[in-house]
């Protein structure tokens, strides 16, 4: 049985980390999408908003679970979770530096490998804080969001 971590804030989930931990869930037996978040930053949806919302946007997806991570360590998640490796999405060079020292340290954490896969190029330009904005500036976000995304900047705009 091969587990992999799919880890990030998801404030909120987008089709760029949907189309990622969907490919991810094809390539390992179980994906465990570790929602991470940080005590000392406001974000815009609560852990259990980003939770739901992700809960529900996956349904239907093969061997997923949804777990907070807190504000800890990536590696001791991934080890306390006995992944066999961490997935991340690539959507640029800039994404390569950025993600490439993280990726040594975890592995010289707890040996956990961490596997790079390329952003599909219809969403290489997505990132959640992008979307926050366009969306409370009154733009359309609709084509990158799931529904349940959209339902809670709804009910909550
Ligand atoms: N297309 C494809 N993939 C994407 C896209 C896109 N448009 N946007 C994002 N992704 C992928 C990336 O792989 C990203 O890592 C993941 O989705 C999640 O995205 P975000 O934006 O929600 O993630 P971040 O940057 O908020 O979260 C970063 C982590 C929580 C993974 C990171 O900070 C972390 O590991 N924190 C734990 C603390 C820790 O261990 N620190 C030491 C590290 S060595």
């Amino acid at each position: 049985m091969r587990r992999a971590v799919c880890p990030g804030s998801f404030d909120p989930i987008h089709k760029g980390h949907i189309e990622i931990i969907a490919r991810a869930s094809s390539l390992f037996d179980e994906v465990v999408v570790a929602v991470s978040t940080n005590y000392s930053k406001r974000h815009r949806f609560s852990e259990e908003e980003r939770i739901a919302m992700i809960t529900e946007t996956l349904t239907g997806l093969r061997g997923i679970s949804v777990l907070p991570m807190g504000d800890g360590l990536l590696a001791d998640f991934c080890r306390d979770a006995g992944a066999d490796a961490i997935v991340k999405g690539l959507r640029s060079t800039a994404d390569y530096q950025y993600e490439v020292p993280m990726a040594a340290m975890n592995r010289h954490l707890t040996g956990v490998e961490t596997v790079f896969l390329l952003a599909d190029n219809k969403y290489t330009h997505l990132s959640s804080s992008l979307l926050r904005e366009v969306q409370a500036l009154g733009g359309d976000v609709e084509d990158y969001l799931p529904r349940a995304v959209l339902n809670r900047f709804r009910d909550e705009p």
